[in-house]
């Protein structure tokens, strides 16, 4: 299952997880090879080769092979959740997509297969270039492979191909909030695309959102349409941090009231604004508290299982957070579905780390980048826990191109999605960048900084009390800072507390942190960051070629820091020999 519950009660769907024939050779050719070299090696999917000794360093292509079976003909769906990062996709012998991008989801329908065995192979490359996005030079470790689920579903002639619910609280018939029973009224529009491979056929189109069902019988032509659907849904329950509620989704074809095709979601209501320094959840101010998270496993590489999502998820709340930034890109859809589960807010971002003018103004990457922000928001709309929308990280704001390129693509967050904020992450403050000229373009500021790491002097309150009022004075919106932190090997403990010691982190949060908690006027914070994690970026300037700057290390045993953190966020004096 590649979420946390079955997404259609109609369709045969299963995931192509398992083993599938592997090879790097040949090297560097774009057409599908003749034959799959019979002497392929084999590989666990998902995964991402670099997660396996024997693929530890290749960079470059790399193609998959497996087969599947239909026991009749039908027509079939396939949905790759990621493949890093660039994909091309052959289904018996002829190529059916390609797709630029390691996080979001693609996917092909394959008309009337014939019932018997099919072969599908991957072109798979993670290599970087100055035309790829993220850039080479990334703090994050460059995987390949096909790192999430396949999906492969059989579809009738007739299906939905997906649906985008939107709502509004609190208005009702009788146009009164809340009713008797605490509930309120939620209006919903559910745009509904239908495919349809055949004729013009007959169907009915339901649409239900908890106990409350909308139908409406239409003809849908060849090649399918969109249908709108409006009505209120009574008495829903809020969203919320402390209660997150969720409620199913049902989209369904029907034929003389029989379901002959379904898709299921689910969607938690919730209302986001700004008001002066505050994010309101609600109508309340929440107070930020959480950390960046990579997907990132020295077993996996960005492939995790779902225990591991769940424990991550289990010591971020244990630390007493509640919010996640996915840095730099989007994380699994499973794990956000554990996030709406919990109440734990989420910024997703889309990965423009460090671009400039000239990058951004290079052949399409601005209308890539626009493509990829479109795709990861129609895939998580429906996300309670998803709260913003960030478009970049510590690019260079102070520049004109990157200004007009932020602009653009804060219309296009807000066209695609106007119910949650959009933010970007800007670090001109803090390496005196001059002035950023693309906040502006934002509901909210995310500000990182690094005083008492990157600077020659040890950590200082009265670096981030001016920091912050430094940052206040120039955004006039709610300030989130969305990076800090120290690095620390672990189990490097020394009585000198020196930089990459777990004592040192300690003392980094022990001095930071309470800065950051005792500053009413900011809207919260992100540490950098939850676990070690590989990097690409010079791996000789970072201890193991790790980014060691997480509270706890890659294999999730906590730090020093980790007991810091926990005790500082839960407002007792943190009792420096406490592990955790
Ligand atoms: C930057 C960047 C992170 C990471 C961090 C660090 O702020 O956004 O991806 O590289 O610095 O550890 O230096």
């Amino acid at each position: 299952m590649h979420r946390r519950f079955e997404t259609t009660t109609t369709r045969q769907q299963r995931t192509l997880d398992g083993t599938w024939e592997f090879t790097t050779e040949p090297p560097n050719t774009d057409s599908m090879p003749e034959a799959f070299p019979a002497d392929a090696d084999t590989v666990p999917v998902p995964c991402a080769w670099n997660a396996l000794p024997e693929y530890y360093d290749h960079h470059g292509p790399a193609w998959y092979r497996r087969t599947f079976s239909l026991p009749e003909s039908e027509s079939v769906r396939i949905r790759f959740l990621a493949v890093s990062h660039e994909a091309t996709v052959y289904l018996d012998g002829e190529e059916r997509v390609e797709h630029s991008g390691g996080y979001t989801p693609f996917e092909f329908v394959a008309e009337d297969l014939a019932a018997g065995e099919h072969e599908l192979v991957v072109r798979a490359e993670n290599g970087r270039s100055e035309t790829t996005i993220p850039l080479p030079e990334t703090d994050w470790f460059d995987y390949g492979g096909i790192t999430r689920e396949v999906v492969l579903e059989t579809v009738p002639d007739v299906f939905v191909e997906g649906f985008d619910l939107r709502y509004d609280l609190g208005v009702s018939e009788s146009g009164g909030g809340s009713e008797e029973d605490g509930g309120e009224t939620a209006r919903i529009r559910a745009d509904v695309h239908v495919a349809n491979l055949d004729d013009d056929a007959e169907r009915t189109v339901a649409v239900t959102v908890g106990e409350t069902t909308a139908r409406e019988t239409v003809t849908v032509p060849a090649g399918g349409e969109t249908y709108g659907l409006e009505f209120d849904v009574p008495s829903v329950e809020r969203w919320t941090l402390e209660e997150p509620t969720l409620h199913d989704v049902h989209v369904a074809l029907e034929v003389d009231g029989e379901v002959v095709d379904d898709q299921r979601d689910r969607i938690g209501f919730r209302e986001l604004a700004v008001d002066g320094r505050d994010i309101l959840l609600n109508g309340d101010p929440v107070d930020l508290r959480g950390v960046n998270r990579h997907e990132d496993h020295p077993e996996w590489g960005p492939a995790q299982p779902l225990r591991i999502m769940r424990e991550d998820l289990a010591r971020i709340r244990e630390a007493g957070m509640n919010c996640i930034r996915g840095s730099h890109y989007p994380n699994h859809p499973r794990f956000l579905d554990l996030c709406d589960e919990a109440g734990v807010l989420v910024i997703e971002e889309i990965p423009y780390w460090h671009f400039d003018a000239e990058d951004f103004a290079r052949e399409d990457l601005l209308e890539r980048g626009v493509t990829t922000l479109e795709e990861m928001i129609s895939r998580d709309r429906h996300h309670p826990s998803v709260f913003a929308w960030s478009l970049t990280n510590e690019c260079a704001n102070e520049q004109e191109g990157v200004a007009e390129a932020t602009e653009r693509l804060a219309e296009t967050a807000r066209d695609a999605d106007d119910s949650r904020l959009v933010t970007l992450a800007s670090y001109n403050e803090w390496v005196d960048r001059g002035e950023d000229r693309c906040l502006e373009h934002c509901d909210f500021a995310c500000v990182n900084g690094y005083y008492g790491w990157y600077t020659d002097e040890r950590v200082s309150a009265d670096q981030w009390t001016g920091f912050l009022e430094r940052v206040k004075a120039d955004h006039e919106m709610p300030v989130v800072v969305s990076e800090f932190g120290a690095g620390a090997v672990e189990g490097e403990r020394t009585w000198e507390r020196g930089k990459w010691s777990e004592t040192y982190q300690t003392e980094f949060f022990e001095t930071v942190l309470p800065v950051l908690l005792g500053d009413d006027e900011l809207a919260g914070f992100t540490i950098w960051q939850f676990c070690d994690t590989r990097t690409s970026r010079d791996p000789m300037g970072r201890p193991k070629s790790k980014n060691n700057k997480g509270i706890v290390g890659e294999y999730r045993r906590p730090k020093a820091a980790y007991g810091t953190v926990k005790q500082l966020l839960s407002g007792s004096e943190p009792d420096t020999d406490a592990d955790t």
